[in-house]
């Protein structure tokens, strides 16, 4: 098949599924177009069968705003004929599967399907803003497929856009779990004593990943157990962390890394992972953690306890409920055996319910079916 993929080329769980996503693709021999108005950061060298095709914006001193979201539709319409694109795969419902519609109706005669796959903040954050809610909605409608990134969402988008079942079907993420496995690094790194336990938390620091909670949670847990937290990731709370971290007397104890392109490392020397957000439709970082065979202290919220076993894998508890989760966390660092028992629990739920192998199994078959529909 020749696919076409429109996505945020930046760090965050969309942009990193649709290029995680190409890659596999193009392995199994499908042509890959990645449309965006930069390459993907993952699409960090040379792979076969995988083109990158640049968005650009005509600036002109009318436009105050420059219309990227045109400039992106007229891309994808040009690369559905040159290209002979069978299938226009859009992470990110806004603005992407709408440009992919606008495409689509204007070479009508192609034959090419456009499907969605809404990762989260598209729907529960974005796209029901009343400033965007009738293009999401008319965009989703409007989509030859559309996937949700767990059960949870797909339940939501229902709800919010009264869609049917039939219509969106959950496809989870995915990790490679041969490029995600716990790897000693070349050298030991210096942050650690290797006598500290090391606690990590990844995001993009905005509120609603609930950054005063990992704080907290840490805090709560180096008054039992000698730890050193690891912060990964930038964004807007960041300054209001730091803060907080001065205030709590704890800045030989919590290292801000900020962006890292290579978390394996990092999850690798790691004991424990933090994701105590406010929602969540997924968690990618959880199945990375997982992965590395780090357990993972998170909240049940969003889609994470179809990720999280609670209990096998990791822990749960209620966004916002501090102690429990740094309980939890104590309980787990202090008991040796179950421990292990929980790291290796982690690791085998990611290789078997989150490999690439099988969900590109899905996305691929999905695809297969949308081009035989008539
Ligand atoms: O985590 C974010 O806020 C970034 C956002 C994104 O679009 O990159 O992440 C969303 O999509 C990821 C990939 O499907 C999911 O793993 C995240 O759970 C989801 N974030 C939220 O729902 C808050």
């Amino acid at each position: 098949m020749n696919i076409g993929i429109v996505c945020y080329p930046t760090y965050g769980g969309s942009g990193v599924v649709a290029t995680e996503l190409g890659k596999q693709l193009a392995k199994r021999g499908h042509k890959v177009h990645f449309i965006s108005y930069e390459p993907p950061f993952r699409l960090d060298q040379y792979y076969e069968n995988i083109y990158f095709h640049e968005v650009e914006v005509p600036s002109y001193p009318l436009f105050k705003f420059p219309p990227y979201s045109l400039a992106l539709a007229n891309k994808i319409a040009e690369l559905v004929t040159e290209e002979d694109l069978d299938i226009i795969h859009a992470h990110y419902a806004i603005p992407h599967s709408l440009c992919a519609y606008i495409a689509k109706e204007v070479k009508e005669d192609s034959g090419v399907k456009v499907i969605t796959t809404l990762h989260g903040t598209d729907i529960t954050l974005v796209g029901n803003q009343s400033s965007f809610e009738n293009i999401t909605r008319f965009s989703i409608e409007s989509s030859d497929g559309i996937t949700a990134v767990s059960n949870q969402l797909q339940q939501e988008s229902i709800e919010i856009f009264d869609l049917t079942e039939e219509k969106i079907r959950t496809i989870y993420n995915f990790i490679d779990t041969r490029e995600h496995m716990k790897t000693e690094p070349e050298e030991p790194l210096k942050l650690t004593s290797g006598e500290e336990k090391i606690i990590t938390h990844i995001s993009n620091f905005r509120d609603v990943k609930n950054i005063p909670d990992v704080i907290n949670i840490f805090a709560a847990i180096n008054k039992e157990v000698d730890s050193k937290l690891l912060l990964i990731g930038d964004g807007p709370n960041r300054h209001e962390a730091k803060e907080l971290v001065a205030k709590l007397n704890l800045e030989d104890k919590v290292h801000f890394l900020g962006k890292q392109d290579n978390i394996v490392e990092l999850l690798s020397i790691s004991d424990l992972f933090l994701l105590p957000s406010k929602k969540e439709s997924f968690g990618l970082v959880a199945i990375e953690a997982m992965a590395c065979e780090v357990p993972v202290i998170a909240s049940n919220t969003g889609g994470i306890p179809e990720v999280i076993i609670d209990g096998v894998t990791g822990f749960l508890a209620e966004p916002g409920n501090v102690k429990e989760m740094a309980d939890k966390g104590i309980r787990l660092l202090q008991n040796e055996e179950m421990y292990y028992e929980f790291s290796q629990n982690a690791r085998h739920r990611a290789v078997t319910r989150f490999s690439a192998e099988r969900i590109v199994d899905e996305y691929e078959e999905y695809y297969y079916e949308l081009l035989n529909e008539e």
